[in-house]
């Protein structure tokens, strides 16, 4: 299986985060790709593909606003991160917004995912990576890694949150579609709902989205992944949410997986996309899942035996000593 990662992904850097209420260290660090790094084999550069297949899933507006964030916040004569504090609730109507912080509460959908010097650039990166992986698995690979970082699957079309800004698995998932795959599944098994990928894909048939997580009446991101939203017109029935209760252990666990690895089967889908997250980890700091190393494993030998060419990109993670090993697991079990 190749490995893609490009270090330019290393340089968004956060500071803080708003959580309970309070400024604490940001939770998504580079220090997550360091655990990966030393416990996966040799990588390769990805390739620039252009700004194209990006623009087929977000807006242009809204990558307008994520490339010139950072230097309007500093225009403004702001210090530090970009971090916004006002929301257009609902929708309101309408405007165009000139001032950053206007700008930033139209795009964010949370207080937790601040925009730095670097960020345009590493999340840029991380879409590349994710769209080289993609070239891999079509030129005859059956499995490639992309070592994303920053993260994708909560961002949405024309709006940022949950660490992520550009939502790389729903590229890749577009970008199979356009170079000819009929039908594309995207099976998410990050803790945290994938509600990006989940809006992008919500009216289409020919993406099915399955994702696996901790329940949103409990966890965030609150809106979205609760079992009744099964998508919407002719993408009705094309959406699996598999919400599991806090304290979800193997047991458990593997039973989601295996309906999802059905839904997943039955689609008979040309390619898979597979938004992996090891926040399910016993020893995650921010989540509660009670997954061990050893479950990655299996994670991955279960969905390796659907023998479907797979393309799994990196989510979240935040145990960092446990993280390279427990990413290593799912990665040989997989391949
Ligand atoms: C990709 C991914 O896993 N995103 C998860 C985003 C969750 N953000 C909200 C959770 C708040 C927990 N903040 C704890 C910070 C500790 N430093
Ligand atoms: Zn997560």
């Amino acid at each position: 299986m190749r490995i893609f990662f490009d270090p330019a992904q290393k340089e968004h850097a956060p500071a803080k985060e708003l959580h309970n209420g309070e400024l604490v260290p940001y939770a998504e660090k580079p220090a997550r790709l360091a655990s990966i790094l030393a416990k996966i084999g040799d990588t390769h550069t990805p390739r620039d593909f252009g700004l194209g297949p990006i623009q087929a899933v977000h807006s242009d507006a809204y990558l307008d606003f994520l490339r010139s964030a950072y230097e309007d916040w500093r225009t403004a004569g702001r210090m530090g991160d970009a971090v916004p504090y006002v929301f257009p609730v609902r929708g309101r109507r309408p405007l165009t917004l000139d001032r950053i912080d206007g700008r930033l509460g139209h795009y964010a959908f949370d207080c937790g995912t601040p925009i730095t010097e670097k960020t345009w650039a590493a999340a840029y990166a991380s879409a590349q990576t994710a769209l080289t992986a993609l070239e891999h698995v079509i030129s005859g690979d059956p499995v490639s890694f992309a070592l994303c970082r920053p993260p994708g699957h909560h961002a949405g079309r024309d709006y940022f949150g949950g660490y992520c800004y550009l939502n790389n698995a729903a590229i890749i998932a577009a970008n199979a579609i356009e170079k000819g795959a009929g039908r594309v599944a995207i099976l998410d098994v990050d803790y945290h709902h994938g509600n990006g990928t989940q809006d992008i894909f919500y009216e289409r048939a020919e993406v099915l989205t399955v994702s696996i997580h901790a329940d949103p009446s409990t966890d965030y991101p609150f809106y979205w992944g609760h079992a009744d939203e099964t998508g919407t017109g002719e993408g009705v029935g094309a959406t699996l949410n598999l919400p599991l209760r806090r304290g979800t252990d193997w047991a458990a666990f593997e039973q989601a997986l295996a309906r999802a690895i059905e839904t997943v089967a039955t689609f008979k889908p040309d390619l898979l996309v597979v938004p992996f997250g090891a926040d399910t980890f016993d020893g995650d700091p921010i989540s509660y899942f009670r997954l061990k190393s050893e479950d990655y494993t299996a994670i991955g030998q279960s969905i390796g035996a659907l023998n479907i060419p797979t393309v799994v990109t990196m989510e979240g993670g935040y145990a960092i000593e446990a993280l390279g090993e427990n990413v290593h697991r799912f990665l040989a079990g997989l391949s």
